[in-house]
């Protein structure tokens, strides 16, 4: 019989973009039990062409489930996901809670499927948004050149903070359209957006906003350290040298990162574009003279990662320079939680 998959936030504007994203793949599954907070049970949403209940979160709701996805808050991931697991389902987390547990495998499965095979706690994390866009260029490279340093610069879409960040983005958009004095005077903006900051520590709208997540030690921000931490893990290389500044940019949705990666031997950028031509999940925009880049307008509602501007650094053989853009609710989130629950989903099938 096809495994019976739980979806948890089902109502969250990821949990959407799964029950898209399980609407249009290979169906692979038999019953998929949709779950969220008690506040948001009740409803009734669409999967599959048919209207599913959503279902309270509760012990027993994981009564028969093999595959559970996870998109919900850290406290609940935190407290749900064992009790999950305790009640028979493998669980597939979005959240920050396991990702750097050493006993749960952290997957993007186009670079490390392999890895989901060792799962003690019956947990495994999906990565973090702005890592897995980075990631599916990044590893390509690897596998081809060894990859030994990453300097990072993201451009964060509003989403990556749930339909909240899209909300405060449009409405700052609406006050600061039609005078077209504002931001060129200090303050103004300021004053035309007023105190709704919505989740970020200033306004967005004509602006960037150097920072993302929460504060972590030596001015570090939580987001910056994930992508180090992640992409060390993922890429299994424990000493990976990573220095990020992440950025919020008033952008709806995909999230870009701006990469300098240092290898262990000399790159071309042809050869760059080779490998990444080949692989899985990417698509290359790389040509400036016809005014094609990788960009979240285009991005945005599609699976891969799309990469450009891939140039040999100018001093150093051995790097390369490179932009990548992902839907960072797709394959950042929703994307890679179904194919991790895909893979899973095969294995039981065996
Ligand atoms: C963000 N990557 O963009 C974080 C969480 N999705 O806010």
């Amino acid at each position: 019989a096809r495994p019976t998959l739980a979806v948890v936030g089902a109502t969250g504007s990821v949990g959407t973009v799964m029950l898209d994203l399980l609407s249009s793949r290979r169906d692979v599954w038999g019953e998929i039990r949709l779950i969220a907070s008690a506040r948001s049970a009740g409803k009734s949403l669409t999967c599959r062409g048919e209207s599913l209940p959503v279902r309270p979160l509760t012990a027993e709701a994981f009564d028969g489930v093999d595959v559970a996805m996870f998109d919900v808050p850290d406290d609940v991931a935190a407290h749900w996901a064992p009790i999950a697991v305790s009640r028979g389902a493998v669980v597939v987390d979005n959240s920050t809670v396991f990702r750097m547990e050493p006993d749960v495998p952290l997957v993007v499965p186009e670079v490390n499927r392999e890895a989901i095979a060792y799962r003690p706690r019956g947990i495994v994390s999906s990565a973090n948004c702005t890592v897995a866009a980075m990631i599916m260029a990044v590893a390509p490279l690897h596998f081809e050149y060894g990859l030994r340093e990453l300097v990072l610069a993201s451009y964060q879409a509003a989403s990556g903070v749930g339909q909240i960040g899209v909300d405060t983005l449009h409405d700052q958009l609406t006050k600061v359209a039609g005078d077209r004095l504002l931001g060129s005077r200090p303050g103004n903006v300021r004053q035309a957006v007023g105190d709704d900051l919505g989740p970020f520590p200033a306004p967005l709208a004509l602006n960037v906003v150097p920072w993302a997540g929460q504060l972590a030690p030596l001015g570090w921000s939580s987001e910056e350290l994930k992508l180090r931490d992640e992409s060390r893990k993922i890429l299994g290389l424990a000493v990976l040298k990573v220095s990020s500044t992440c950025v919020r940019v008033p952008v709806v949705t995909g999230h870009s990162v701006a990469v300098h990666a240092v290898f262990a031997s000399e790159v071309t950028a042809d050869g760059a574009r080779e490998a990444l031509r080949n692989a899985p999940g990417v698509i290359l925009v790389d040509d400036p003279e016809a005014g094609e880049f990788p960009m979240p307008v285009d991005a945005v509602g599609t699976d891969p990662s799309w990469v450009g501007r891939i140039r040999r650094a100018m001093d150093d053989p051995r790097a390369l320079d490179f932009f990548v853009t992902g839907d960072n609710m797709r394959k950042g989130a929703a994307l890679n939680t179904v194919q991790c629950a895909e893979l899973l989903a095969a294995e039981l099938g065996r």
